[in-house]
């Protein structure tokens, strides 16, 4: 794979890490693998949003997440007071979910290959939307009953702070930054992992203005 910076830069000459980062066995960060393709995929979103708007769920303990949610794909991942799920059924519509944009299957099947998971066929695609403040507080992703195939992550806009803990929620979390079309492919070993996003600093970025928007593609049946 060759990204245009590269190709005449060299090396990451002035950064202080490689832009693809072996995390541990199995979690691995693609820097910029999506950077390309960024106006397609908002493009995409927008176009997924305006079926499905984002909503603030709500946990079965009560509270309302931060983080703004919708869904494409097969199955959609909603909460409320019964518990977390996935749903075939937009409970807001009482429609299906609409379909997984080609661009985001296409993107998500070449991140699995490139860190290792060939042959990796999502059915589900939760889009979180971030403003300014928002958070998602440490947790493992473990409603999915294939539990063999990986997580691909596809972060767009404002910069983030991934936590990355170990397989108890009280192992120290590594700190992560991620930035506008970084893509973190988490499988294996690593796919229990708890994990969290910091609160999202304030900021604009030239094409999404004050939000971050992170694309998760699931295999979940
Ligand atoms: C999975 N979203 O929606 S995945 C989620 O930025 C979620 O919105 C993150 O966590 C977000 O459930 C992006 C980040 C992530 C980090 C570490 C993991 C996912 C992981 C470790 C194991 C499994
Ligand atoms: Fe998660």
């Amino acid at each position: 794979m060759t990204r245009p910076e590269e190709m005449s830069a060299g090396p990451d000459l002035f950064d202080a890490e490689p832009r693809d980062q072996a995390l541990s066995p199995g979690a691995m960060v693609l820097g910029g693998f999506a950077r390309d393709m960024d106006r397609d995929l908002l493009a995409a979103i927008e176009g997924v949003l305006a079926d499905a708007p984002p909503r603030h769920l709500v946990t079965p303990g009560g509270r309302r997440m931060s983080v703004a949610m919708s869904n494409c794909g097969r199955v959609g991942w909603v909460s409320d007071r019964r518990g977390y799920r996935y749903d075939l059924i937009d409970p807001e519509s009482g429609r299906r979910w609409p379909a997984m944009p080609d661009i985001f299957t296409d993107l998500a099947i070449r991140a699995a290959a490139a860190a290792g998971f060939a042959g990796f066929a999502p059915d589900a695609c939760l889009i979180n939307r971030y403003e300014p403040g928002a958070r998602l507080s440490l947790h493992q992703d473990r409603d999915e009953r294939d539990r063999a195939a990986p997580i691909v992550s596809v972060s767009l806009g404002l910069p983030a702070t991934f936590l990355w803990g170990g397989e108890k929620r009280s192992d120290r979390p590594r700190r992560i930054r991620i930035v506008h079309g970084d893509v973190t492919v988490w499988g294996g070993p690593a796919r229990f992992a708890f994990h969290g996003v910091e609160p999202v600093a304030d900021g604009a970025h030239p094409l999404t203005g004050r939000a971050r928007y992170n694309l998760t593609f699931r295999k979940v049946f």
